[in-house]
């Protein structure tokens, strides 16, 4: 197994090991809306933690009162997560997968502030992480590779119900790897847990061959309406409160619509918006080449990598596209005499920022993306 040696690396999840060690009680969330990262990075880290430590109480949450969205219930030990609501207790140690930053913990941000510790293992870029201990490494695939490099860290055997949490994380973080996040690490670890008992039929049969009728009539709304501009290399398309209603799909099934809209040929960036209850409109952005939609997502309030990213915005689609498109566009009008691409030429303060950050190294070991 040529999984990357790191020695930073094993002395962050050295750290964390330690911190693990100390506590008896460990709650483990990731991010509000979970996708098959958030999920299996929670039950597989879950599941590890409790084959090196059996004697601890390990609980696995969701920062949301949803139920598990339908296509990731057949991950092994979903049943038992708990809403994060529901949880009364204050555990010995917090730890946070596939988020660094607290306001995306949703109703479990209570239950960060009342553990003694905090931990995170994550792959978003952060800046300023909130945890005693961290491994945030933005050039992973997914933090799924995270939690199995944490598991041979610890000598961890990797049962066939790991290995299935896992894979279900790094296939859909890399889009079945096809996202440019797809790279040697994500297929080592990928292959290792295939061999450990994951199942790649297993994970598509359930999260990409198991669409609702609704849900395609709702998909066959959002195709009608892509619209392309700046020469087509910007797509978008929406899907209202009244679409919902219409089809009888549901809002959690809207995640991947996203990609319906980057499929367009020729395009370079999509926009995904979808209305949201309370007024709010959540925005996905992609990146099919190297413009970085990442500081378009984080001006709005959001966030995200490079080539994915997103955020919430407060009004309705008009609004939000009157937001976003002209930022898009800036996109493919400003570049960097360094050949970067700035995505804002508005404010020179904005720019300068923005190139002082990138310039600069980090002393925490968070590797840019
Ligand atoms: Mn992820």
């Amino acid at each position: 197994m040529d999984v990357r040696q790191n020695p930073e690396q094993e002395e962050r999840f050295s750290r964390i090991a330690e911190l693990i060690e100390g506590s008896g009680t460990i709650a483990i969330c990731a991010h509000t809306s979970p996708d098959g990262d958030a999920l299996g990075s929670t039950l597989g880290l879950q599941k590890v933690i409790l084959s090196r430590w059996p004697h601890k109480t390990v609980v696995g949450l969701l920062a949301d009162a949803d139920a598990v969205p339908r296509i990731y219930s057949y991950l092994p030990g979903s049943g038992a997560l708990v809403h994060a609501r529901d949880y009364e207790g204050a555990p010995d140690l917090f730890v946070s997968v596939d988020l660094s930053v607290a306001k995306r913990l949703n109703d479990a941000e209570q239950v960060m502030l009342r553990s003694r510790r905090t931990a995170i293992i994550d792959h978003h870029p952060c800046d300023d992480p909130y945890a005693d201990e961290s491994l945030i490494r933005p050039e992973a695939a997914a933090t799924g590779v995270l939690v199995a490099e944490f598991a041979l860290h610890l000598g961890v055997d990797i049962t066939p119900d790991i290995a299935r949490c896992l894979y279900c994380a790094i296939a859909t973080d890399t889009g079945r790897f096809q996202y440019q996040n797809a790279d040697p690490e994500s297929f080592s670890v990928a292959s290792l847990l295939v061999d450990a008992g994951a199942s790649p039929s297993e994970l598509s049969l359930n999260v990409y061959q198991n669409f609702s009728l609704s849900f395609l009539h709702l998909e066959a709304l959002v195709m009608g309406r892509i619209t392309t501009f700046a020469s087509g290399k910007i797509t978008y398309s929406y899907a209202t409160t009244a679409d919902l209603e219409r089809t009888g799909a549901s809002l959690d099934e809207c995640d991947g619509l996203v990609d319906v809209v980057r499929s367009v040929s020729g395009s370079e960036v999509a926009l995904f918006l979808k209305e949201v209850p309370g007024g709010k409109v959540r925005g996905n952005l992609r990146s099919k080449t190297d413009k970085d939609v990442s500081g378009i997502a984080r001006r709005l309030g959001g966030g995200g990598h490079k080539a994915a990213a997103g955020f919430t915005y407060e009004g309705d689609i008009d609004q939000a596209l009157a937001a976003v498109l002209p930022p898009l566009r800036s996109l493919f009008e400003y570049v960097d005499p360094d050949g970067t691409i700035i995505g804002e030429r508005l404010d020179p303060r904005l720019i300068a920022a923005d190139r002082a950050r990138r310039s600069g190294g980090s002393a925490t070991g968070q590797v840019r993306a």
